[in-house]
């Protein structure tokens, strides 16, 4: 606790300075960008109940109730070098699981609560240990999805907008709950998980002040996040400290998050910001739900992840994309099939995606570009063009050559000052996506 305190006051006395990130961020954040894809995971106790990661607060189970699940949680068949093996045969690169979700239960072994997967059920082993274990061993990174937002913590008081009818007394202690959420983040970050890719914060919307619906509870709240990135960064300097806050990013993070739209879309009202100069991620289901739901079937096919992966790519956007694993702790099959799919695509065309940033084309009707380096690009062509030809407006770089990236094909085109033509004659566009290798001058 000591060494809390410590790092605390340390972090505060940083608060004040400007945020200047570390070498070895300003590296991980270039890494990250290579990576590309990413597995989300949603997991916790709440998976027992098949209904979502919502569970608690949708179904108003109070916490005495709710405090019962834990003893019913057993998940032996997890497995994570199966896991591990799951994000490796999709292609992805990083891992990001919830340590903590809303409902406040530690999928670790927290020495400040008891309230954790090791202290109270019959499992009783640490799962974030033995995922950061393996992924060390493999070569894949790993975050933490860390919820600021707490329906269990009696000290998470005022309360925003959700878990109102909990049964939690109407008082508590707010600066107390940000030091536990401080200690339990160190505990996370101090060496015994290896090192930690980032913290990927959620949660911090529900007491934000929302324009359209002036709420005095939601005001007055000092969520004191730059102590808290301070620390973290303290911790561990590489990490990266993205919030899904579905604002503007705030001073001290590293990557900027887009809840299930690409960057520029907002189909679901979560994404009103602009899009800033951070690395860009979004984040999208592999069904409808998080945590796992037992009657979810709307399973996306392996055409719609490579081509929402693609999007994001061309919109210089890493995709993490989510499974919720049974309680039982495997991870179903209608997942793995269709990761499995997806990643054969990029076994032969990952080239295209990884290590690249968004193109010099902005997204079209057709589809969008990627960039590697300075003078290769690649036109991905994921809707067939109602013409025989691209017609792409604006381009201003020198265009040198242009050939199919499957069998090398050269494709005759045009620059002209209102734009370049592509002529298409003789190849199909028929595919998930048809890429284009294009050499600027
Ligand atoms: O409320 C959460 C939800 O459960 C889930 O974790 C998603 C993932 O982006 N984020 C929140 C809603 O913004």
């Amino acid at each position: 606790m000591k060494r809390i305190l410590f790092l605390l006051l340390l972090a505060a006395s940083a608060s004040a300075q400007s945020y200047q990130p570390a070498p070895e961020n300003l590296e991980a954040r270039k890494w990250f960008q290579d990576a590309r894809y990413g597995l989300f995971i949603h997991w916790g106790v709440y998976s027992i109940l098949g209904d979502g990661e919502w569970v608690m607060n949708n179904q108003n189970i109070t916490v005495p109730v709710y405090e019962k699940l834990p003893r019913f949680f057993n998940p032996t068949a997890f497995d994570a070098k199966k896991w591990v093996q799951v994000a490796k045969s999709a292609g992805m690169k990083y891992i990001t699981i919830t340590s903590k979700h809303h409902d406040g239960f530690a999928m670790w072994h927290s020495k400040v609560s008891k309230y954790n997967i090791v202290d109270a059920t019959p499992y009783g082993k640490d799962v974030l240990k033995a995922l950061a274990d393996e992924c060390e061993k493999e070569g894949i990174k790993l975050f933490f999805y860390h919820s600021h937002l707490d329906w269990h913590s009696p000290d998470y008081f005022p309360r925003g907008k959700t878990g109102r009818n909990l049964g939690r007394p109407e008082s508590g202690d707010f600066d107390k709950y940000l030091q536990y959420m401080d200690a339990q983040l160190t505990e996370l970050l101090s060496g015994q998980y290896g090192k930690i890719a980032g913290i990927w914060f959620d949660g911090w919307w529900d007491q934000a002040v929302d324009e359209h619906e002036k709420n005095e509870r939601k005001t007055n709240i000092d969520w004191k996040l730059r102590r808290t990135y301070d620390l973290i960064h303290k911790l561990q300097p590489a990490a990266l400290i993205g919030n899904n806050h579905h604002v503007t990013p705030f001073e001290g993070e590293d990557f900027q998050m887009f809840e299930r739209d690409l960057p520029g879309q907002n189909q679901f009202g979560y994404n009103t910001s602009t899009i800033s100069q951070l690395p860009l991620e979004t984040c999208e289901t592999l069904n409808g739900a998080w945590g796992f739901e037992l009657k979810d079937q709307r399973y996306k096919s392996p055409e719609q992840i490579v081509r929402y992966l693609v999007n994001a790519a061309g919109r210089n956007a890493n995709l993490l994309l989510n499974v919720g694993p049974m309680p039982n702790g495997e991870i179903q099959p209608e997942f793995v099939e269709r990761l499995a799919a997806a990643g054969k695509w990029l076994q032969a065309n990952g080239e295209t995606i990884y290590g690249t940033r968004g193109g010099i084309v902005p997204p079209q009707d057709w589809g969008v570009s990627t960039r590697k380096g300075d003078g290769l690009h690649y036109f991905h062509i994921l809707k067939k063009p109602a013409t025989s030809y691209l017609f792409i407006p604006n381009v201003t770089a020198k265009i040198g050559s242009i050939q199919t990236y499957e069998g090398k094909k050269p494709l005759k085109f045009k620059q002209q000052p209102e734009g370049l033509f592509v002529y298409l004659d003789g190849i199909s566009t028929d595919n998930w996506d048809t890429i284009l290798e294009v050499r600027t001058k």
